[in-house]
């Protein structure tokens, strides 16, 4: 058996692992400040986490429906996947359940969030069925903790939806984004997300409200070409250019 498939207890554990996941993960990722915080309260339409240019995202925090109109669940779960601590917060309460959320999410230096494995936020969104969750992720380009604790949780992923500032060299710096785009080919290539198809991956080059009129074209000509080098499977119609929050 193993001349003929090398590995294969080793690609059957994978294939059972991949079988028994009951949560399908979109994991929104980039670097730190792109706009990923901005993005999910756009999708959900609720002002959920404080997009922040000094304070980074440091949990991974999933957001989920709930089906129940009238409230907002909060969860923070420990390392152990205890539940360390819950809290609902009724219609109207809203900026509670931010201030609550901040406390956990957002990276401060008083923040145990060591500790903390990730945060669950159950609300009513409708578009999102069955087990499918948004995932908040840590940016790429601040502390080297939060960046590991990124990159443990991509192969959670069903699919990826990638964040960029245009302002930071087009959002393509060698070091960060594309160290992410590289780490998601490799899990792909070695099977490790087995459900992800990488033309699947969407790409949304966000701050366009920061780039002059004449220079528009040229940068976002420079964007495609840059990404059809890095993401092989890469398709024009899965790149987006928008203003997510412009001043
Ligand atoms: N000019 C501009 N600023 C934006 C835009 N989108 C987000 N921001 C700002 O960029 C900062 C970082 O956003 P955030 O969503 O926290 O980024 P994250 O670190 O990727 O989660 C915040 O101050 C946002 O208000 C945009 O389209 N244009
Ligand atoms: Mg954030």
């Amino acid at each position: 058996m193993n001349t003929c498939f090398p590995n294969f207890e080793e690609e059957i554990r994978k294939g059972k692992a991949d079988l028994s996941r009951k949560d399908l993960c979109v994991i929104i990722a980039g670097e730190t400040s792109a706009g990923k915080s901005t993005l999910i309260n756009r999708l959900v339409g609720k002002q959920i986490f404080t997009p922040d240019v000094s304070e980074t995202t440091s949990t991974i925090c999933r957001v989920r429906n709930s089906g129940n109109k009238n409230q907002i669940e909060c969860k923070i779960f420990g390392t152990d996947n205890q539940v360390l601590e819950e809290k609902s917060f009724p219609k109207g309460f809203e900026v509670s359940m931010k201030e609550f959320l901040q406390e956990y999410v957002d990276e401060r230096p008083a923040t145990s969030s060591i500790y903390i494995d990730h945060v669950d936020v159950s609300l009513s969104v409708p578009f999102l069925k069955g087990n499918t969750m948004i995932v908040n992720t840590p940016g790429i380009g601040g502390s080297k903790d939060l960046e590991v604790k990124m990159m443990e949780y991509l192969p959670n992923a069903t699919s990826f939806v990638f964040v960029m500032s245009v302002v930071s060299a087009g959002g393509l710096q060698e070091d960060r984004l594309i160290k992410i785009l590289q780490e998601v080919m490799k899990l792909h290539d070695d099977q490790d997300i087995p459900c992800f198809d990488p033309r699947d991956a969407l790409f949304v080059s966000n701050k366009w409200d920061a780039v002059h009129k004449e220079q528009c074209e040229k940068t976002w000509r420079k964007i495609q070409e840059k990404l059809k080098t890095c993401w092989p499977s890469f398709s024009s119609e899965n790149v987006f250019r928008t203003a997510l929050d412009p001043p």
